[in-house]
């Protein structure tokens, strides 16, 4: 601040390669410059700074004569692991309360993909929604969808099955988006995030795309990440529909897998893999019909995922992985 005695804070509420747009507290919303030392100078593989630390919609941030002069500290980024070789984090926004995970009852519906949703937004403190759009188109079948997430709903998820284009879907959503809050809208592309967004601001102001016949399949038609406010004092934050959702290793599968880790506690061995031991108490659940298979094989895939992600941000951070100084967990 005692650098730049004309620096006013603002929020980040578009981001595209070429800079950002923010708005200030009066509602003014104009395009600023990063930092320089945000860019990355070309020919050069990696920035100075590493991306977690520049901004993202959501942050608030210090801005001088049409230039970002310095990110103000977060409380909280949602994030997944991006694509690649090395280790890297890919935050989605920053400063949200509610993460609204939206997936379409057609081919879109994929039970897995949402634990995976819940998974990230819990491990920053987001609090998860479920939002089922295309409930209105034939064959869509909210109760068997709500049946396939019955551990999800067990968990005090909410679950909430709509047509993203009829405004009861802002009735619908309304205990969510109270003034004050920040809400993200994630989910593949096609899953209706944009359709949603111009039916909470009762206008059309993204712009949406039909989805392949064939598959369900969206075609990306949101390019970047944009907060807008929305008439309940809520700030809305649309987003690309995403393809992949890799942990960053910084995730804990307690909260998104207590049945598991319940009937984990009874297992004979403290140390069980619930692969084929004797006296394994996750097994017999879903030999009894208890519990999922492909819900217990989700848990075994991320688990090692998560397990992976820690080693690498561990390697890069040039250190022990949190939690694994000790070999197991004590019981
Ligand atoms: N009938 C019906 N159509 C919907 C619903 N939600 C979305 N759609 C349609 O699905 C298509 C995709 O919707 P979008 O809002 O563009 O999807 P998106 O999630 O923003 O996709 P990306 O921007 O590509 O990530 C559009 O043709 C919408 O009209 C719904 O609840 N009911
Ligand atoms: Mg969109
Ligand atoms: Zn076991």
């Amino acid at each position: 601040m005692a650098a730049h005695p004309r620096a006013r804070p603002a929020r980040v509420v578009e981001q595209h390669r070429a800079g950002y747009v923010v708005a200030d507290a009066t509602d003014h919303v104009f395009d600023v410059e990063s930092p320089p030392q945000w860019q990355r100078p070309p020919g050069y593989r990696r920035g100075k700074v590493a991306p977690e630390a520049r901004a993202v919609v959501g942050d608030w941030v210090l801005v001088e004569d049409g230039r970002i002069v310095a990110l103000l500290p977060r409380r909280n980024a949602l994030k997944r692991a991006a694509a690649g070789e090395h280790y890297r984090q890919q935050l989605i926004a920053a400063n949200v309360d509610v993460a609204l995970v939206v997936c379409g009852l057609d081919g879109d519906f994929n039970p897995r993909r949402i634990e995976r949703y819940l998974l990230l937004a819990r491990a920053e403190e987001v609090e998860p929604v479920v939002v089922l759009t295309k409930a209105d188109l034939p064959g869509a079948d909210p109760d068997a969808a709500r049946a396939a997430l019955a551990s999800v709903l067990d968990q005090g998820v909410p679950v909430l099955a709509v047509n993203a284009c009829d405004p009861a879907a802002a009735d619908a959503l309304a205990p969510w988006l109270r003034p004050g809050t920040t809400a993200v809208l994630v989910g593949s592309s096609g899953a209706g995030k944009s359709t949603l967004t111009n039916t909470l601001l009762g206008q059309a102001r993204m712009k949406t795309g039909q989805v392949r016949e064939r598959d369900a399949r969206g075609r990306h038609t949101t390019t970047y990440r944009a907060l807008v406010p929305l008439p309940s004092g809520a700030c809305l934050i649309d987003t690309p529909g995403m393809r992949e959702l890799k942990p960053t290793g910084e995730e804990a599968l307690d909260d998104g897998f207590a049945d598991i880790e319940a009937l984990a506690a009874v297992c004979r061995f403290r140390d069980c893999r619930h692969q084929a031991e004797p006296g394994c108490a996750v097994r017999a659940a879903v030999e009894a019909g208890d519990l999922d298979p492909g819900r217990l094989a989700n848990y075994h895939k991320l688990q090692d995922e998560v397990a992976r992600a820690a080693d690498r941000l561990a390697q890069r951070r040039g250190g022990i992985p949190p939690g694994r100084e000790g070999g197991g967990r004590p019981r």
